[in-house]
């Protein structure tokens, strides 16, 4: 389905298209209030079974309008208007980084279980009566698993709310890190000075400001997160698109199913949910249990270290989080529901200037920091967690109405594709560095769209980036590239750039290579990237996708404040040896279209074009009452992941546990070296296959796995699976919850026959 006319499209087929785009945006309307079901829809028949509106004129309830054939017919969405405003020409802004607090901040203090007899009054548009304050699913299975054996030692408390102007923007370092923007001056929520200020409900994030946010965490020091729910409790008041309940994951966060933003424990308007992130190492029930291994380990504010437990080779570093809504993923996240989250350890310290003495388990005596660019603790006062030249990059693309506010169509099933690009949701900033090595941590935050990242000087010839982490895993050792891989959707690549190479008064750009634009039936499409451009193809500027080319300027100022003491290491993280666990079992997911949806719940079940076949059976949509697969606790197994080979490209994610990839397309040998890691996200791309192999171990319950192009998850491209055992209350077929405003009610789980 196409979406934005190319920029020589007539004054008629924009007006056209902007009547069919209000006309549609009534329809998304209805939706997101729940006034209307996709099934209601497919009675009515402006949607097919298969998802696509139905090819039928005047069909439009909402709209009395004679012009309401148009929405049978979309001619694309007419461009976002930019109100003059010009690349470059602002500067980006750093994360805002979250308040770290005591636990004892926190009122009422978390517990391991709901308190069911804390109660509330309840909104009347949500019902009226009480319910409970906080909205995690109650009883002994969802209490936090081991709270007290990892009691949260930090608080990190935000509230999910409407755009408002952020008055107590922390960049963590000083202006002059921050392209000298004074954080003191309130920040209105615009993606650009030009672009008119969002309205409240136009964008709804976390804290309701912008920049996006940052939570700063450590091994050995599990963390609460508080998160509040401060949306309308009205559904309607969501300017179109957006569902005003949520539920956040911890972006392969290894910890209990509870915690892990489970697409059906969302939690309602007024309420609370108390997330425990305990930030351990995977293996901690087993390897080097009694924590004597320094690179199993974390900074002290000190400089020095502390053992924890678990694989070291299981350390992890760029985490986001964000919200996992059953069906209303794509909008919530588009909305602004998305932020990251920098986990450090010994080795990846976040001080670049440390250099500790430890004995290694061989005997010998060694520094366990790899002294990644980040800054001086020297300077700082800071032994971890240095900000000044560590920087995060969240890419999306956005769109926008003729007002200029945020713009969602959700009728792209092939995948929502934004014709503005944005880098920490700033329409092409720019950012002044220093003459010295620096680390980027690049999140791709969109809906649908792919990105492949290269670097260009002034006169537009690539530039050598140095690749060091994918997803949220160092590498064994870092990759030279021309350019990075393409980068699907939730994916994050950490790289570094050296800029002493440079000369102050330097432009250099990062540039997108990959274009969304399908030249056959001239429209942008979001089943997959199309074609990758040439450098000088990206840097022309004669891409049909907006998106293409230069995105973000690099502009070099002056020499670096201090010396530089970080190192671009030669080995970094090897990966865990699997070869002594046997593999108990082998499954296979085919993702494609046409699923069938045998499920009965209207509270679980939902329908789309989308769905997943499991261990060969039929294309199922989501089901999340339905256990697809039960990998036994304490076991390992691998897992084909199969594209059915439709023409389209699939980023799929399973929770909980960093998997290794065994095979690209049947052999080994198609593995890239920047896949050797570990990862979480695993591009299938048109017609591919890849094969991992993950462990089950420490934590336990429901998990999910899905297509990251959140279009596709949300209709309906999902599945549950679930970590089974004997005996502990978490290994067993967990209740499936359907939060209400008054409280959590159960269902019964049921298992497909392959899963167990
Ligand atoms: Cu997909």
């Amino acid at each position: 389905m196409s979406i934005f006319l190319p920029k020589n499209a007539s004054k008629a087929a924009i007006r056209a298209a902007q009547q069919a785009r209000r006309n549609r945006a009534e329809i998304v309307r209805e939706l997101s209030w729940g006034r209307v079901s996709r099934r209601e829809l497919i009675k009515m028949g402006l949607f097919t079974s298969a998802g696509m509106l139905a090819p039928i004129g005047g069909l439009n309830p909402f709209v009395a309008s004679a012009k309401a054939q148009v929405l049978a017919h979309p001619t694309g969405a007419p461009p976002s208007p930019l109100f003059g405003c010009q690349k470059f020409t602002t500067p980006m802004p750093r994360f805002d980084v979250m308040q770290r607090n005591p636990i004892s901040c926190l009122s009422p203090a978390p517990v391991a279980q709901v308190n069911e007899e804390d109660r509330i009054p309840v909104d009347p548009a949500l019902g009226g009566g009480t319910g409970p304050r906080e909205g995690r699913p109650p009883g002994p299975v969802w209490a936090h698993q081991k709270f007290a054996e990892f009691f949260p030692q930090v608080a990190v408390e935000m509230t999910q709310g409407g755009a408002t102007t952020n008055y107590v923007y922390n960049p963590g370092v000083s202006s002059l890190m921050n392209s000298r923007i004074d954080a003191s001056h309130g920040l209105p929520l615009c993606f650009h000075p030009e672009l008119p200020v969002q309205n409240k409900n136009s964008v709804w994030t976390f804290n309701g400001t912008i920049p996006p946010k940052l939570v700063v965490a450590r091994y050995g020091e599990p963390l609460l997160f508080r998160h509040h729910n401060g949306l309308p409790a009205d559904v309607t008041q969501n300017n179109g698109f957006g569902r005003h309940t949520i539920s956040t994951h911890e972006h392969n966060g290894h910890h209990g199913a509870e915690n892990d933003g489970f697409t059906g424990a969302f939690f309602f308007p007024g309420q609370f949910y108390d997330y425990h992130w305990p930030v351990v190492l995977a293996g901690h029930n087993t390897v080097n249990t009694l924590a004597a291994d320094p690179r199993a380990s974390s900074p002290t504010d000190g400089g020095g270290l502390n053992y924890v437990k678990g694989d070291w080779r299981e350390t992890m570093s760029t985490h986001w989080f964000h919200d996992h809504m059953f069906s209303f993923t794509a909008q919530n996240v588009y909305k602004g529901n998305a932020a990251m989250f920098n986990i450090y350890s010994g080795l990846d310290r976040g001080a670049e200037d440390i250099v500790e003495d430890v004995v290694m388990p061989d005997g010998t005596r060694g520094a366990v920091n790899l002294r990644l660019p980040s800054g001086s603790a020297a300077r700082s006062g800071k032994g971890w967690g240095n900000l000044d030249y560590d920087v995060n990059l969240m890419l999306a693309d956005k769109a926008f109405d003729e007002d200029g506010q945020l713009f969602f169509d959700i009728f792209n099933f092939d995948g929502f594709i934004g014709d503005v690009m944005t880098v920490n949701l700033t329409a092409n900033p720019y950012f002044e560095v220093e003459k010295r090595k620096y680390r980027f941590r690049i999140l791709n935050a969109s809906v649908s769209r792919f990105f492949k990242v290269a670097l260009c000087n002034a006169s537009g010839q690539t530039q050598l980036i140095t690749w060091i982490a994918n997803d949220g895993n160092l590498l064994p050792q870092p990759v030279f590239v021309g350019a990075l891989d393409e980068q699907g959707i939730a994916e994050r690549y950490d790289i570094i750039i050296d800029f002493s190479n440079y000369q102050i008064g330097d432009k250099l750009h990062l540039v997108n290579l990959l274009e969304h634009w399908d030249p056959e039936n001239q429209e942008l499409n979001g089943k997959k990237p199309i074609r990758t451009l040439t450098m000088a193809e990206a840097v022309s500027g004669t891409s049909p996708d907006p998106c293409v080319g230069r995105f973000l300027e690099f502009r070099v100022m002056r020499p670096a404040s201090y010396p530089d003491e970080s190192v671009i290491p030669t080995q970094m993280i090897p990966n865990p040896d699997l070869s002594q666990i046997p593999i108990s079992r082998e499954r296979t997911f085919v993702f494609g279209r046409d699923a069938q949806q045998p499920g009965t719940s209207i509270n679980t079940a939902f329908f789309g074009p989308w769905g997943i076949k499991t261990d060969g059976g039929s294309g199922l949509a989501a089901d999340y009452g339905r256990v697809s697969a039960a990998p036994v606790f304490g076991t390992r197994e691998v897992w084909h992941l199969v594209n059915d080979g439709g023409g389209w490209d699939h980023p799929i994610h399973i929770h909980f546990e960093e998997g290794q990839v065994l095979e690209r397309n049947g052999s080994a040998a198609n593995v890239p070296p920047w896949e050797r890691g570990r990862k979480d996200v695993y591009r299938l791309r048109p017609s591919g296959s890849i094969t991992i192999t993950m462990q089950f171990r420490d934590w336990g319950g429901m998990f999910m796995e899905h297509c990251h192009n959140t279009m596709h998850e949300d209709n309906a491209m999902l599945l549950r699976w679930e970590i089974q055992g004997g005996g502990d209350a978490f290994l067993r077929a967990l209740p499936t919850p359907v939060p209400t405003p008054q409280g959590v009610q159960f269902e019964d789980p049921y298992d497909l026959p392959t899963a167990r």
